[in-house]
């Protein structure tokens, strides 16, 4: 992979473990060499991405970079376990840069492996408020920002486990009838306001909605279990696996398995998902 010195630069990523809060710099032309090749990398797979269990599934980092070190030591580091991450890598935590930078690192080493999909917060709307944005102008300049929203605009959007887990950051949409228009999903794109990308990024479950409902957070959906029963019928699926809401006290790792709430057909096997 051209010139990048990938070994050395997850070397360094991972040597500050057990160091909460000490940073690693990497150089400007380091992130720009991450972002490109994993962003081509991206791109050659699927926006739909298509794996096998066993994979370890996490939820939202949010700059919380201890925590992603914590996680791979009780998971093994890649490529020992499969990883598949949900989304929402950046914003809220202090080292956003830490952590998007060792995912992708990881993307680039182990590309059949370690899988990252997009959440609502790799979007520049987003994380040009919530944290991102000021993290890389204050360490490095707004030219490096604007090089992640490049890559960001590459990451696919859904997985499908075993052909039984659809995977996602936010949830369902009312426009989405066929898997095959998530594959059909054009990249590079920004997030819309609206529409199936958006709601695929932004939606909730919500156990006290039949059908479709308002979102609190303005944007996209909320829905019922019964939208959720339907789909999974309609697509001979048994889980859908999403993160984007914080869950109960698990401080880093925010899994919610619907099957938990909303019946699921059968139980699936052979999927570790990482709790805490
Ligand atoms: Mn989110």
């Amino acid at each position: 992979m051209g010139s990048l010195p990938l070994d050395d630069i997850i070397n360094r990523l991972l040597e500050v473990k057990g160091r909460p809060g000490k940073q690693v710099q990497l150089s400007e032309s380091e992130i720009k060499q991450l972002c490109l090749q994993s962003k081509e990398i991206f791109l050659q797979q699927p926006n739909l991405l298509e794996l096998d269990a066993p994979i370890k599934i996490c939820g939202d980092i949010h700059g919380q970079y201890s925590d992603l070190l914590r996680l791979f030591e009780y998971g093994e580091l890649p490529p020992q376990s499969n990883y598949l991450f949900l989304g929402d890598y950046v914003d809220r935590g202090k080292q956003s840069l830490e952590t998007i930078c060792l995912l992708l690192a990881y993307k680039i080493k182990y590309p059949e492996n370690f899988f990252l999909l997009r959440g609502n917060h790799e979007c520049a709307s987003v994380n040009r408020i919530y944290g991102f944005y000021d993290e890389c102008k204050r360490r490095f300049n707004v030219r490096v920002w604007k090089i992640f929203t490049d890559c960001f605009n590459c990451l696919p959007v859904a997985a499908l486990i075993d052909e039984k887990i659809l995977c996602m950051h936010g949830g369902l949409s009312p426009d989405l009838h066929n898997l095959d228009q998530i594959r059909n999903l054009q990249r590079p794109t920004d997030v819309p306001e609206t529409g199936l990308l958006c709601d695929l990024l932004w939606s909730d479950p919500s156990k006290d909605v039949k059908g479709w409902g308002m979102n609190d957070r303005g944007v996209s959906y909320t829905f019922g279990p019964d939208k959720v029963t339907e789909f999974l019928q309609k697509h001979d699926l048994d889980l859908i696996c999403r993160a984007h809401q914080l869950k109960m006290d698990m401080s880093f790792l925010l899994i919610d398995n619907l099957s938990r709430y909303f019946l699921p057909r059968t139980i699936v096997e052979n999927l570790t998902m990482l709790v805490q």
